[in-house]
């Protein structure tokens, strides 16, 4: 059966399998195309047959019994028990391997990073060195593709944007898939993995690759005019590699993202000033009390 498994898999012209979970992937694909396959003999067969065994010049006269066997009953209740088995005995268990190891993978201290789709293309947003996503705000987007870190929330000042997914061979990651406009399809195909990216919710997925490979990132989900160009680019690198991208990566974010937010406070800093400025001048007036409480605004009169 293995050896018939890789006919079929590498037949349907899939790509090569890299990562940890493949496999079974592949397995279940190997066994519903073979089962596929048998069905279309075994329909056709007996559609020919059909034809041939109820043509009109051999049976000039209609029969009023109708069939007396129930060959056709039984053959009926194979591909169902057959179909139950497929369902109960592979992609069941696939399923549930996938959801049940979650935990454990997410207790491995997984390579995290967020997927935002948009139309049309992918950006990944890693937590940089800390680990720890900054607070998503999708009120602050600014552009398709924007994953809206808050820059007010200092978790994500280290955290930075690639529009290149990388990844370190044979470590767990788990992908939070996004999209910012459209609904979009997430799909990796040498690593056996899909997800539909829906604006407004991050949907987890996890996978480990198995061997270093660049390789595309396409839309699996038909979604406007540049579906057929939203191909990204997928690195699985070397653990080594990969933790001084990050590190470089996280560290120039974090430069940047901090100077940002003192050069904000400054600046929110001297506008406090000037409105107590201004609020001083007023008070010098009559109406004291009621310019402090409408601090910030015009006069209250
Ligand atoms: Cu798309």
């Amino acid at each position: 059966m293995p050896i018939l498994a890789k006919t079929i898999v590498e037949y349907l012209g899939i790509p090569e399998n890299y990562s940890e979970h493949g496999g079974s992937v592949d397995h279940l694909i190997d066994l519903v195309h073979w089962f596929m396959l048998a069905l279309f003999v075994g329909w056709t067969a007996f559609f020919l047959f059909a034809c041939w065994k109820f043509w009109r010049k051999r049976n000039p006269k209609a029969s009023y019994h109708g069939v007396q066997n129930h060959v056709t009953t039984h053959l009926e209740v194979g591909v169902a028990i057959f179909e139950a088995v497929l369902l109960l005995g592979f992609a069941f268990p696939l399923w549930a391997e996938r959801t049940d190891r979650f935990e454990d993978i997410q207790a491995q201290d997984p390579v995290r990073a967020r997927v935002i789709g948009y139309q049309f293309g992918w950006n990944y947003h890693y937590p940089g060195a800390d680990g720890k996503f900054g607070r998503i705000d999708r009120h602050l987007i600014q552009q398709a593709g924007d994953p809206c870190i808050d820059p007010e929330d200092p978790n994500g000042w280290d955290d930075f944007v690639s529009p290149i997914l990388k990844l370190p061979v044979g470590e767990p990651a788990i992908l939070q898939i996004t999209a910012t406009d459209v609904i979009h399809g997430y799909a990796i195909v040498p690593m056996r993995i899909q997800q539909d990216a829906i604006p407004g919710t991050d949907i987890p997925m996890w996978f480990r690759p198995l061997k270093e490979l660049e390789t595309s990132v396409v839309c699996a989900q038909l979604c406007g005019e540049g579906h057929g160009d939203m191909v990204g680019i997928m690195e699985v690198i070397s653990k080594g590699a990969f933790t001084s991208w990050a590190k470089e990566q996280s560290t120039a974010a974090y430069a940047r993202n901090s100077k940002k937010a003192a050069e904000v406070s400054s600046a929110a800093g001297e506008n406090d000033a000037s409105d107590e400025a201004v609020e001083s001048t007023l008070s010098s007036g009559e109406k004291t009390e009621e310019t402090e409480e409408s601090a910030g605004g015009e006069g209250s009169e």
